[in-house]
């Protein structure tokens, strides 16, 4: 597969699990999240959504520069990640992982657990003008450049 999208010149799918460590002991578990440690950015801005229906979906966008970390920090989602080559589903389900991404990926969360609550570390303040928010839009802008 990835000698197929050399070939192409297609850049891989744009995103990566980071394992936080956690300090637990018999009180509990923590864990700690420091920009340019285990977070590969200086982070501008955090958000969370929580209250989210079973069969809601949510993001249906790419982003064009953001870099962010999501961490479920309570219950599980999914997300669905798309380069507008390929497409990934990732369960997220545990507060000791991070899912970092980064460049123009379309990202769709679902599956939300009743009680999930998931953080999201930003880079960059929020601007609506760095949203991708049509499909045919950020394929155009995702496929452009990266034809053989
Ligand atoms: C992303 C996924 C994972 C703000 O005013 N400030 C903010 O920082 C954010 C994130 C949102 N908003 C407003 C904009 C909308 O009126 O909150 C409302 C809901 O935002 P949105 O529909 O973009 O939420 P999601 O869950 O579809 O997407 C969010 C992030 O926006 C997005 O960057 O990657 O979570």
């Amino acid at each position: 597969m990835l000698e197929e999208l050399q070939i192409k010149n297609i850049k891989p799918l744009n995103y990566q699990i980071i394992e936080f460590e956690s300090f637990g002991d018999q009180r509990g578990d923590l864990v700690a999240l420091e920009a340019f440690k285990n977070i590969p950015f200086a982070i501008n801005r955090v958000y969370y959504i929580f209250s989210t229906g079973k069969n809601v979906r949510r993001g249906l966008h790419a982003h064009l520069t953001l870099k962010q970390v999501a961490i479920v920090v309570r219950g599980s989602c999914r997300f669905l990640l798309d380069n507008g080559f390929e497409k990934q589903e990732i369960v997220m389900d545990s507060p000791k992982k991070g899912l970092l991404i980064e460049g123009t990926v379309w990202r769709e969360m679902y599956n939300f657990s009743e009680d999930c609550v998931l953080m999201v570390l930003a880079d960059q303040h929020y601007d609506e003008s760095d949203y991708i928010r049509d499909y045919d839009q950020f394929l155009e802008v995702a496929q452009k450049g990266h034809r053989a």
